[in-house]
């Protein structure tokens, strides 16, 4: 994997996943950004370098796209410390990426857009916001309950589990407005993953 070219959106979560892994990988890239709302965002789609329409997506040296953040840290870290070699931890990993997708993200990152998105604004009215961060807490305290006496989500090493759900919950409380006091085990363990050796943090891209 030495010609890695990635689309990705520098304020959204799931292409900062994708950032992440590859950043702890030591694994050189080209990115190309794309804001929101942006001219290299149209371009990117209209030029057809996204084949869902969607950010992230990662372009090899042969010229196929992969797409979805999470399948694109399932390729990357193939062989990898980052999944775990036994099948039963691998399908608790995998268990929390689609949790993270299907119930975290619509949640959590959808408030935090509703919140930090100018342009989205008119869809940030008081009810939906307000049961977003009811669901948002009864989400975020499930992975509480979850991290007691334990240190990462999968087993007992960091792996693709933990680099997902942290992309939206690092910022939950920031940007998202959610009560992170309440959650000191998650916070605890998004110190852990700040720690990591080669770590970057969200808007530490070229
Ligand atoms: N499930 C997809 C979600 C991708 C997605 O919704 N990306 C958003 C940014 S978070 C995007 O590309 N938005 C630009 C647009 O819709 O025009 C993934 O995990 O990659």
């Amino acid at each position: 994997m030495t010609d890695l070219t990635l689309y990705s959106m520098p304020s959204s979560g799931n292409s900062y996943k994708v950032r992440l892994l590859l950043a702890l990988l030591g694994q050189d890239y080209r990115h190309v950004p794309c804001e929101t709302q942006s001219a290299e965002l149209e371009q990117a789609k209209a030029e057809g370098h996204l084949p869902l329409g969607k950010l992230p997506a990662l372009h090899l040296e042969d010229g196929t796209v992969l797409s979805e953040s999470n399948a694109i840290l399932w390729y990357l870290a193939a062989g990898s410390e980052w999944v775990p070699g036994d099948p039963l931890t691998q399908a608790q990993m995998l268990g929390w990426m689609f949790f993270e997708q299907n119930r975290h993200e619509p949640v959590v990152a959808v408030r935090a857009s509703l919140n930090s998105y100018p342009h989205l604004k008119d869809q940030a009215v008081p009810q939906v916001m307000a049961e977003l961060l009811e669901n948002g807490h009864a989400l975020l305290q499930l992975m509480e309950d979850h991290l007691q006496g334990r240190d990462w989500f999968a087993g007992q090493a960091p792996s693709l589990a933990d680099i997902a759900l942290y992309a939206y919950t690092h910022t939950a409380g920031t940007r998202g407005g959610f009560e992170m006091d309440r959650f000191p085990a998650l916070n605890a363990w998004c110190a852990r993953m700040a720690a990591l050796p080669g770590y970057v943090g969200l808007f530490d891209h070229a």
